[in-house]
C-alpha cells in the first residue's frame, strides 16, 4: 500500500508511493527525480549501478508530470526535500504524460492566467495554486460551520426562474421548454418567502449567474454566493452576523491552513478585527470626492475609482450605510424618519465590495408601491408577493460573493485565481 509522501520520514524504513514526477535531472551515474502528491514531494535518488535493470529503463523513460508507483529504501539526506529520499527497488510508470507540456508544472517558467486557465488540471498541480482551493474549501466549510452552530438552516433554492431579481438587465435567457426562462441572479427572493415560511433563520451557498458585460479582475459572470436571510432581525444584527462570520473564516484559515498560507508566500496573514466601521453612505461620498479624482454626487453609485479612495482612506474592511433609497433595490426598507435613504448596506475590503444586504421591506402595499416605483411590474411578481399577504415576518439579510471573499483573504490580483473553471465574456470551455 502506498503511503502520503507527506508521512514518509527517515525512519518509515521501506516505503511506497504514488504520485506524479515533479522534476527529473540526471547526473552520469545517478539520476533525481522529485516526486509530489496533494501532500508533499520526495527526492527518489537512482545510483545507476545499484539498482535493478527494470527500474533504469524506467527512469530513462518518464517523462515530467508522468504518474508513477516508486518503492524503495527510505534514507535520511539532510539536503533533500523533508530531509529524506527514496532508493527504489520498484519504479513502475502508471501513465507516461507527453512531451511538451503545456505549461510548466514545477513553477519555473511564469505562465499567463489564459495558459493557466485552458489547462487547469496541470495547473491546479503546482502547489501555490492547489493551496488557494484548499483555502477555498476550508473558508467554506468554516463559513457553514458557523451558521450551523448559530441556527441556520441550509437551503437549495432553484437555479432556473422566470423573473429577474435584481433588476432586468443582467439576465441569461435560456430555452424552458415553451415558456421564457433564465439563469437565477441571486436567491433573493426565495430566501424570503423562506421567512414567510417560518424557518427565521437560513442560508444558502450557491452559484448566481450575471449576464454583466463587464471585463475586470473582480466580475464573473457565474460566481458563487452566500447568502443569508434572518426573521425578527433588522440590518444590524446580520451586519454583526456578517462580520463574526468574517473574523470567524480568517481565525479557521490562520489556523488549519498554514502550509498554504506559507506556499502562497504570505508573510502576514491578518484576521481582521471587529466591530468594522459603519461610514454612512453620504461621508463615503465626501472622502470620494476628495480623494477619487473623479467628478462624484450623493445618489451616484460608488464607482471603482471611488472605491478604492475610500477603501485606502479605510485601510481596514469597513460598511457603507443609509444609502440613497433610490438606488437601492425595491426590498430595501426605507427608514422610517426619512424614506429617502434606506436599512442597506454593503460590506467593503479596502479593494472591493464584498457583500450587499438590508433590512427588508416585510409590508405588502410598501412593497408593491416600491417595485413600481423601480419601473417594474407587480404582475410579474406575483409568486413573490403572495408570501407578504399571508404572515411575512420582519427580516433582514445578505449575499457575500464567495471568490471576492477568497481572492481578498489571499492577495489574489485576478477573481478568476478563485475560480477552478471561471465563467467570463470569452471563456466558456473547459
Ligand atoms: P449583490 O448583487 O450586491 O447583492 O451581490 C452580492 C455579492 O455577490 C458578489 N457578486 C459577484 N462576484 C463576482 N462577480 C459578479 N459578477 C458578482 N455579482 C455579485 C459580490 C457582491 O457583493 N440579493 C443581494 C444580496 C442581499 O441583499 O441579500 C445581491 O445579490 O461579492
Amino acid at each position: 500500500m502506498h503511503i502520503p509522501i507527506q508521512s514518509v520520514t527517515p525512519q518509515s524504513g521501506h516505503a511506497e508511493i504514488c504520485g506524479w514526477v515533479h522534476e527529473e535531472r540526471d547526473l552520469g551515474g545517478l539520476a533525481f527525480f522529485l516526486i509530489r502528491d496533494r501532500t508533499g514531494i520526495i527526492q527518489v535518488t537512482i545510483p545507476k549501478k545499484k539498482v535493478s535493470e527494470e527500474v533504469l529503463l524506467a527512469a530513462k523513460k518518464v517523462s515530467r508530470e508522468s504518474v508513477v508507483r516508486i518503492a524503495g529504501t527510505v534514507k535520511a539526506v539532510e539536503k533533500a526535500p523533508g530531509g529524506r529520499e527514496i532508493v527504489p527497488d520498484k519504479f513502475e510508470i502508471i501513465n507516461l504524460a507527453e512531451t511538451p507540456l503545456p505549461l510548466d508544472v514545477s513553477e519555473k517558467v511564469g505562465v499567463e492566467l489564459d495558459t493557466r486557465l485552458d489547462a487547469r488540471f496541470l495547473d491546479v498541480r503546482r502547489p501555490r495554486v492547489a493551496a488557494v482551493f484548499q483555502i477555498r474549501s476550508a473558508a467554506l466549510f468554516a463559513v457553514n460551520e458557523f451558521l450551523h452552530k448559530e441556527g441556520f438552516i441550509s437551503i437549495t433554492t432553484p437555479k432556473i426562474v422566470a423573473a429577474a431579481t435584481e433588476g432586468g438587465t443582467e439576465l441569461f435567457p435560456i430555452a424552458y421548454f415553451d415558456k421564457e426562462a433564465f439563469l437565477n441572479q441571486s436567491p433573493q427572493l426565495y430566501k424570503q418567502m423562506m421567512m414567510a415560511g417560518g424557518f427565521e433563520k437560513v442560508y444558502e451557498i450557491g452559484p448566481i449567474f450575471r449576464a454583466e458585460e463587464h471585463n475586470t479582475t473582480k466580475h464573473l459572470n457565474e460566481a458563487t454566493s452566500i447568502d443569508i436571510e434572518v426573521s425578527f432581525a433588522d440590518h444590524h444584527d446580520v451586519m454583526k452576523t456578517l462580520e463574526h462570520l468574517i473574523v470567524t473564516t480568517y481565525e479557521y484559515v490562520n489556523k488549519t491552513c498554514s502550509t498554504q498560507i506559507a506556499n502562497l508566500e504570505i508573510d502576514n496573514f491578518a484576521v481582521p478585527k471587529a466591530p468594522f466601521t459603519r461610514l454612512p453612505y453620504g461621508e463615503a461620498i465626501g472622502i470620494a470626492q476628495k480623494k477619487s479624482g473623479e467628478p462624484i454626487k450623493y445618489g451616484d453609485d460608488i464607482s471603482a475609482a471611488a472605491e478604492h479612495a475610500i477603501g485606502d482612506e479605510m485601510g481596514a474592511h469597513y460598511f457603507i450605510v443609509d444609502w440613497p433609497t433610490e438606488i437601492r433595490p425595491y426590498y430595501a426598507m426605507p427608514y422610517e424618519d426619512d424614506p429617502s435613504i434606506c436599512k442597506a448596506f454593503d460590506l467593503m475590503h479596502p479593494r472591493m465590495e464584498l457583500s450587499s444586504g438590508a433590512q427588508r421591506v416585510h409590508q405588502y402595499d410598501l412593497l408593491v408601491q416600491q417595485i413600481k416605483k423601480k419601473g417594474l411590474n407587480p404582475e410579474s411578481f406575483e409568486f413573490y408577493l403572495r408570501p407578504f399577504r399571508y404572515g411575512m415576518p420582519p427580516h433582514a439579510g445578505w449575499g457575500l460573493g464567495a471568490e471576492r471573499l477568497i481572492m481578498t483573504m489571499l492577495g489574489l490580483s485576478n477573481v478568476r485565481e478563485a475560480v477552478l473553471f471561471p465563467r467570463d465574456m470569452h471563456r466558456l470551455v473547459p
